[in-house]
């Protein structure tokens, strides 16, 4: 061994090594979100393999024990030396920080992960990584631990000269992430995303952790078109045609595909180089700019707009829009305080004028379309007209009888919010029993009557006028939307509490519905909770268990013997629990189970699932339970 090859060694083991010190400045977190993160940085890879069109099929695998293997179709990692390092360029990949950056080629990163580390943060992280490379008719392979090479690359057989590929498979270490299980549904939906913006690509999910294999395939040949699509599933669309905009400019590619449904919400999705940026930036900017001059230009030729009307604004015009604006950049450059805005000045000028071009032409062929567009957006024009006079008159009334609470609500005495907590109650009986068993002091109680509206079908002025909802916003304090301050929050905790039943499911999805479209901040800040009421009782010579499932109850019955002096009692709903029961079971802060509601920053399913579940659509909504049905516990169906 040289010298050199030896002080290069050290440099590398204290490259990797800072990796294992510090793995949050590599892969954001060592908790679950990190975890996952492994398999995207692997993915991501092989997905720049297809994006530079020599793969196109990726395998990713989740083995017993949950170890990842990924696999691809593309040239292989290179094997040959190189000549900087002295050793084997796959060596190089996983044991030199950085490396991701295809040094001494051309071309850029296009996809890449939170931070584009790459191989060799995932190999520092890996208690053993093991890459196999199909090249040339042979099969390499080699193996790290921790980060350090276990023998050198070597030639373990033979392969067709035609097959060429490279296989991961790595076990994340258990003494950095503080969880080491994967999540099937987590790792479905990025790589379904992943699929819809690499037009082609094709991604098989399968996981063989359980007796029987799961598998999910995801092939879009229409790419974010076929996203558009997707988001929409469950909604009306107001025309067939998905709006579809292509091109390149100062080095930017841009693609957008937009449809309007016949929902009040917009469901806009940026993406640069594949990574969603959930705070929008430039290039959203752009297409927002675009978007807004090209309606109003096209309504005002086309006089559909008097000369003596407003112009629409932005959020008229994106009222019902789906729409997924996707850029790929040679150097992003992401700002704000998570990074995930992107700044590039090029990327708005080239959406704007990407997308003003093609969709003026589009609008100039399709008409009818551009109608309805525009008839749906001076609806929402009206509409937000009149929610504001509804609002300013609410604003002018609660300054005027100094900001009245809802009658309804039973409130707590405690002044200091970071004590206080609000129970939303399904029903006036249970509202009630919840009433005389809280502790008065820091739990309010706020009863809701029957099931609140649903938001997803509702304009704003209606919203606006909705007893139950204008209760829940008094109460709160933050007010919503662009008036939102959660620093005026009177409560800590938000506790939702229905029954364990369907119904109950239904009103704890409309709330949730209400929560996540209006007070957004409340979720990702973590102050919404759902409460979990026992499903059965069990007396047995004067003692009490309660369960909170059908497997509790199995194991207390196994515990206590399964007799006739058994006396189990099912729980229908809050309402045949008296007030102590209720407490103790449900509300006591010292015994109770509380879940609670947290939410992906920018994931495009939330969406698709609210409306799945709270749409007009049937199917849908029976292939989504269909398929969910299994892993959902404790619903009384
Ligand atoms: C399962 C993970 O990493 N595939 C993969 C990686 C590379 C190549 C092909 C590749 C790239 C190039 C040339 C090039 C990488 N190569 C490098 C480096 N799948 C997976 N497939 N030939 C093959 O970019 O020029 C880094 S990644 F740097 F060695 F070229």
């Amino acid at each position: 061994m040289s010298t050199e090859y030896g002080a290069d060694q050290i440099q590398i083991l204290e490259g990797l090594e800072a990796v294992r010190k510090r793995p949050g400045m590599y892969i954001g977190s060592t908790s679950v979100r990190g975890l996952h993160h492994l398999v995207y940085e692997i993915v991501d890879n092989a997905v720049d393999e297809a994006l530079a069109g020599f793969c196109d099929t990726i395998y990713v695998k989740i083995n017993k024990g949950n170890t990842i293997t990924v696999i691809d179709n593309g040239r292989g990692i290179p094997v040959g030396i190189n000549h900087k390092a002295g050793k084997p360029a796959v060596e190089v990949v996983f044991t030199v920080l950085h490396a991701g950056g295809k040094f001494g080629g051309g071309g850029y990163k296009v996809s890449g992960g939170l931070h584009g580390v790459g191989a060799s943060v995932v190999n520092a992280l890996s208690e053993w990584l093991e890459v196999t490379i199909y090249k040339d008719g042979k099969v390499y392979n080699q193996r790290y631990e921790r980060g350090k090479v276990m023998y050198p690359l070597k030639v373990t057989g033979e392969c067709s000269l035609g097959k060429t590929g490279t296989m991961v498979t790595f076990k994340p270490d258990a003494t950095i992430f503080e969880e080491t299980v994967y999540d099937y549904d987590t790792l479905k939906q990025r790589l379904r995303e992943t699929a819809f913006l690499t037009k082609n690509i094709k991604i098989v999910l399968q996981d063989d952790r359980g007796e029987e294999t799961r598998e999910r395939v995801f092939h879009y040949e229409g790419g974010i078109k076929e996203f558009v699509q997707y988001l929409n599933k469950s909604k009306e669309a107001l025309y067939p045609e998905i709006v579809y905009c292509e091109g390149t400019k100062d080095d930017v590619y841009v693609e957008v595909a937009m449809q309007h449904n016949d929902s009040y919400t917009e469901n806009c999705f940026g993406f640069v180089n594949n990574i969603t940026t959930p705070e929008g930036g430039t290039h959203v900017a752009g297409f927002r700019n675009a978007l807004t001059k090209t309606f109003n230009d096209y309504a005002r030729n086309n006089k559909l707009l008097k000369d003596s009307e407003q112009n629409l604004s932005g959020e008229d015009i994106r009222e019902g829009l789906t729409a997924i604006i996707s850029v790929k950049i040679g150097e992003p450059q992401f700002e704000g305080q998570t990074k995930q805005k992107l700044g590039n000045s090029e990327a708005r000028g080239a959406v704007d004028s990407i997308v003003s071009e093609q969709l003026t032409y589009f609008l100039e062929q399709n008409p009818q379309v551009a109608k309805i567009i525009l008839e749906k957006s001076i609806m929402a024009q009206r509409a937000r007209e009149a929610a504001r006079k509804a609002r300013d008159l609410t604003r002018r009334k609660t300054a005027l009888d100094g900001m009245s609470l809802p009658g309804k609500l039973a409130d707590c005495t405690d002044k200091n919010p970071e004590n206080c907590e609000i129970y939303i109650v399904e029903g006036d009986s249970a509202g009630g029993s919840a009433k005389s068993a809280r502790s008065r002091a820091t739990q309010a109680i706020l009863p809701l009557r029957g099931k609140i509206l649903n938001v997803e079908k509702a304009r704003l002025d209606k919203i606006y006028g909705n007893a139950e909802i204008k209760a829940m916003i008094t109460a709160f304090g933050t007010g919503i939307h662009e008036d939102f301050d959660i620093s005026k929050l009177r409560y800590n905790k938000i506790i939702i509490m229905t029954d364990a039943d369907v119904d109950g499911a239904h009103i704890s999805t409309l709330l949730l519905t209400f929560l996540y479209r209006f007070m957004p901040d409340l979720i990702k800040e973590g102050h919404v909770y759902m409460a979990q009421p026992p499903l059965y009782k069990l007396e047995k010579n004067k003692k009490v268990w309660y369960a909170y499932s059908d497997e509790e109850l199995n194991k207390i019955l196994s515990e206590v013997g399964r007799d006739n002096n058994n006396k189990i009692q099912r729980y229908k709903g809050l309402g045949e629990m008296d007030a102590e029961q209720l407490w103790e079971t449900t509300m006591d802060p010292e015994k109770r189970v509380l879940r609670k509601v947290t939410m992906e920053e920018g994931d495009s399913d939330i969406d698709v699932v609210f409306t799945t579940l709270m749409g007009d659509k049937v199917e849908p909504r029976r292939e989504f339970i269909e398929e969910n049905a299994v892993y959902v516990k404790n619903l009384d169906v």
